[in-house]
C-alpha cells in the first residue's frame, strides 16, 4: 500500500501543476509580481500675473504612487485568480502643476487572498503568514511623489528653478501559497463516478476508467456555483473494511478530515450482486464511522449514472427513503450534465454555511520593512575604483534628481553634504575629482568628488559661487 507523501493533482482553470505533497494537503502555489506606482514628479513653475511676470515659485508636488497590499478576505479561498494574472501594478502618481496644484495620489492595489496564504519572498523565505480576514501586508510601497518647486523654496533658495523627480515603487516577486484543505469530499464505492463529477463539475480532469481504485490520489478541482466558489475531491473508492485498511484503505480517510462537508456519490446503474444504493450508503458509513471523528459534517447523497434508465427508476424508487432520514438528496448524471446545477449549488450552500460557522481570526498588520531604528544614515566605503556611498537617504534623492538641470544637481549636493557625506568623504582622504558612486553596483550614480567645502573651510554653507546657494534662479532675486 502506498504511505507517505502523495502526488497530489490541483487543476484550476489555465494552471496546470503536479506537485508532492504530504497527505492530507493541497498546496496551491503561485509565483506573484507586484509594482507599486511611481511617485509623480513636482513642477518647477513660476506665478505669473498681469505686471508682475516673476510673481515667485508655485510649482506643485506630484503625487505619491499606490501601494500593493495584500488583504486576507474570507470569501476568497483559492489563488487561481493570480494563476491568470500573475502581474499586478498600482497606480502611478500624477505630477503636480503650476498655481501650487499637487498631483493625485496613485490607486493602491488590494489584492485579496485566501485566510492561511503563506507568503515568500523569491528566496523562499517567509514573509507572513497571513491569518484572520482584514490582515494586510504591504508588499510593495509607491513610490513618493517630488516636491515642486513652491514646496523647495527657503529663506535661502527663494527660487528654485528646478523640481525633484517622482521615485519609482517598489516592485517585487513573491510566493504564495495555499494549503488547501478540500472543502468538500466525494466518498462512495470505487466506479461510482467521483472523478467524473469532479470533472463535470470543474476544470480538474482527473483519470476516469470503468475498473475500481482508479484514483490512486485525490483530484482537486475548483468548483463555483453562484457567488460561491469551493474545492472539491473524488476521494479514492471505499470499500467494507477501509478503516481497517482493506482496498486503499485509511491514508484517503485522512483525507476527508478536514473537508467542510461529505457528498456520497452512489452508483444506481451497477450490476454488482449485492450493491443497492440504501446499502452502499450504509457500508460507507460504517466505514466513516469506525475512522471516526466526521459524524458532525453535512452530507449530501448524489444518486449518480440516472442517464441509465435502470438507473433513473432506481433513484426514484430509494429517494423516498433516503429523505426521509434527513439526507438532502441529489439525482444526477456526470455523463448526461443532469443534476449537477443543483448538486453544485447545493455543495455551495453547506460550505457557504461551514464557513459563516468558522470563527473568525483575529486580523493583524504586518509592514514588511519595518523603519531602521538607530544606526549611520549612510555609510562611505572605499572600493577598488570609487568610493561607495550607501544609505537609504543618499539613495533615494539621487533618484529625486533630474541630472538635466544644474540647479537640480547643486540641490542634491547640498543635501548629501547636510547630511555629512561631504566631510565624511574628506574625512577618509577623498580629493577633489575622485569618483563617488552612490547607490548599488547596478544602478548607481557615479560623480566626480567636487567638495563645496575645501579643507579648512570656514563653514560648510559659504557661498560656492559668488552669486549664493546653488539650486537659486537669479533672475528671481
Ligand atoms: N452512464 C454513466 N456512466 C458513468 C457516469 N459517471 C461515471 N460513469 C462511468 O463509471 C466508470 C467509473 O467512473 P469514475 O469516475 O472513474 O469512478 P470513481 O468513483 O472515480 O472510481 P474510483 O476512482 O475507482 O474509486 C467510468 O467508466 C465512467 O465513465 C454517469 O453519470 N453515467
Ligand atoms: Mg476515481
Amino acid at each position: 500500500m502506498r504511505r507517505g507523501p502523495a502526488a497530489v493533482r490541483l487543476l484550476t482553470d489555465g494552471f496546470r501543476e503536479e506537485r508532492r505533497v504530504a497527505v492530507p494537503s493541497f498546496v496551491d502555489r503561485v509565483v506573484l509580481h507586484v509594482a507599486a506606482g511611481r511617485g509623480g514628479g513636482g513642477v518647477a513653475s513660476v506665478h505669473r500675473e498681469k505686471f508682475k511676470p516673476l510673481g515667485g515659485p508655485d510649482g506643485g508636488n506630484g503625487g505619491n504612487g499606490g501601494d500593493v497590499v495584500l488583504r486576507v478576505d474570507p470569501d476568497v479561498t483559492t489563488l487561481v485568480d493570480y494563476h491568470h494574472q500573475p502581474h499586478r501594478r498600482a497606480g502611478h502618481g500624477a505630477h503636480g502643476a503650476g498655481a501650487n496644484r499637487s498631483g493625485s495620489q496613485g490607486q493602491s492595489l488590494i489584492l485579496a487572498v485566501p485566510d492561511g496564504t503563506l507568503v515568500r519572498d523569491s528566496d523562499g523565505g517567509v514573509l507572513a503568514d497571513l491569518v484572520g480576514a482584514g490582515t494586510d501586508l504591504l508588499v510593495a510601497q509607491g513610490g513618493r511623489g517630488g516636491l515642486g518647486n513652491a514646496a523647495l523654496a527657503s529663506p535661502r533658495r527663494k527660487a528654485p528653478g528646478f523640481a525633484l523627480k517622482g521615485e519609482p515603487g517598489d516592485e517585487r516577486t513573491i510566493v504564495l501559497e495555499l494549503k488547501v484543505v478540500a472543502d468538500v469530499g466525494l466518498v462512495g464505492f470505487p466506479s461510482a463516478g467521483k472523478s467524473s463529477l469532479v470533472a463535470s463539475i470543474s476544470r480538474a480532469r482527473p483519470k476516469i476508467a470503468d475498473y475500481p481504485f482508479t484514483t490512486l490520489v485525490p483530484n482537486l478541482g475548483v468548483v463555483t456555483a453562484g457567488d460561491t466558489t469551493f474545492t472539491a475531491a473524488d476521494v479514492p473508492g471505499l470499500i467494507e473494511g477501509a478503516s481497517e485498511g482493506r482496498g486503499l484503505g485509511h491514508d484517503f480517510l485522512r483525507h476527508v478530515e478536514r473537508c467542510a462537508a461529505l457528498v456520497h456519490v452512489i452508483d444506481c446503474a451497477t450490476i454488482e450482486p449485492g450493491r443497492d444504493p440504501l446499502s452502499d450508503l450504509e457500508v460507507i458509513e460504517a466505514e466513516l464511522a469506525r475512522y471516526g471523528g466526521l459524524a458532525d459534517r453535512p452530507r449530501l447523497v448524489a444518486l449518480n449514472k440516472v442517464d441509465v434508465p435502470d438507473g433513473r427508476e432506481l433513484a426514484e424508487l430509494v429517494r423516498p427513503d433516503l429523505e426521509a432520514r434527513g439526507l438532502t438528496v441529489l439525482a444526477v448524471s456526470a455523463a448526461s450534465r443532469e443534476g449537477l446545477r443543483e448538486l453544485t449549488y447545493a455543495m455551495g450552500r453547506v460550505v457557504a454555511e461551514a464557513r459563516a460557522a468558522r470563527p473568525a481570526a483575529e486580523p493583524t498588520r504586518i509592514v514588511l520593512h519595518p523603519p531602521a531604528v538607530g544606526g549611520a544614515e549612510f555609510t562611505v566605503a572605499r572600493e577598488a575604483q570609487v568610493w561607495r556611498v550607501r544609505g537609504v537617504k543618499p539613495q533615494r534623492w539621487v533618484g529625486q534628481t533630474d541630472f538635466s538641470n544644474d540647479e537640480a544637481v547643486g540641490y542634491l549636493a547640498d543635501r548629501l553634504a547636510r547630511l555629512g557625506v561631504e566631510e565624511r568623504l574628506l574625512e577618509l582622504g577623498a580629493r577633489p575629482g575622485d569618483a563617488v558612486a552612490i547607490g548599488r553596483d547596478d544602478d548607481a550614480v557615479v560623480f566626480d568628488f567636487d567638495p563645496a567645502i575645501g579643507a579648512g573651510a570656514e563653514s560648510r554653507l559659504g557661498p560656492r559661487t559668488p552669486h549664493g546657494p546653488r539650486g537659486t534662479d537669479h533672475r528671481l532675486d
